[in-house]
């Protein structure tokens, strides 16, 4: 299987699903609530997963898809080709702003990430990478980052993790809002993933993150030098929910040495 050829065609099935979404809004979305009630999902996100599966099966028949509205493969291991796809990631934005949501997608070979994408839909911008090809912006090479001070640094980071949780002491999190220059918080895992690779977001953290939210992020992070970890700084595992934190080198240990401290 050549890349370039892989890359072409996942760059041009995205594009196209991601024209299906936009033409979308013009008919009624249907909303139901997944395992929570702010776990949203929708007949879009349902209809792009559809697309994509029915599309990879046609042309790649021996590859798989770990898609998060579950109409792919039961995926246990990572042998293979493995399309790990989220068809809309930020559906909550989806719905209630019309925009800051993406397509997120890693194409990974034996457990190998081979390629990456995030497409932030409604601004038409594919962030992508190949395997030691470097990272492009809509096809400009983005640079790899340099070191931020902490306190010159801007976080992502959700309010929920920043309030008292089962998961984090918040005391950590209260020092560290107080340290950095300012957070933000964009309600894609995705999308914040892609402003750290370009260097608008210094660093981004999460409780609970899914394989198909972060694995085209991860692709695409290694080529700038980003640092990818849970929050025990241990790797990523691709077959189940992760804590996840993605940032600079040097304010990555910072960050988990010094401010963020598991329960
Ligand atoms: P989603 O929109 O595809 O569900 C929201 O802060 C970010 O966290 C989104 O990228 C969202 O992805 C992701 N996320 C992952 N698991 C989630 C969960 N169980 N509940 C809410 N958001 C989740
Ligand atoms: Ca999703």
């Amino acid at each position: 299987m050549n890349i370039h050829t892989l890359d072409k065609y996942a760059k041009s099935l995205i594009k196209e699903a991601a024209e299906r979404i936009r033409f979308s809004f013009s008919s009624e979305l249907i909303i139901d609530s997944k395992s929570e009630a702010n776990d949203l999902v929708t007949n879009i996100d349902k209809e792009t997963e559809q697309f994509f599966i029915q599309h990879i099966k046609e042309n790649f028949p021996d590859h798989r898809i770990f898609g998060e509205e579950g109409f792919g493969d039961d995926i246990q291991d990572l042998n293979g080709y493995v399309w790990l796809l989220d068809p809309i990631d930020g559906t909550m934005n989806f719905i209630h702003q019309k925009k800051n949501f993406a397509i997120s997608l890693g194409i990974y070979k034996d457990g190998v990430g081979l390629l990456g994408y995030i497409y932030n839909v409604m601004e038409d911008d594919l962030l992508s990478a190949a395997l030691d090809e470097g990272a492009f912006f809509n096809d400009v090479r983005v640079p790899k980052l340099v070191p931020s001070k902490i306190e010159q640094s801007v976080i992502g980071v959700n309010a929920s993790w920043v309030v008292p949780n089962k998961y984090l002491e918040h005391d950590g999190m209260i020092k560290l809002m107080q340290t950095v220059r300012g957070t933000r918080s964009y309600g894609s895992a995705a999308i914040e993933i892609s402003y750290v690779v370009m260097g608008k977001l210094d660093a981004y953290m999460s409780m609970r993150l899914s394989p198909w939210d972060i694995a085209g992020g991860m692709v695409i992070a290694k080529e700038v030098g980003a640092v990818v970890t849970n929050l025990s700084n241990e790797s990523i595992n691709l077959l189940e929910q992760n804590t996840f934190i993605i940032a600079k080198p040097i304010l990555h240990k910072e960050l988990l040495d010094n401010y963020i401290c598991l329960k």
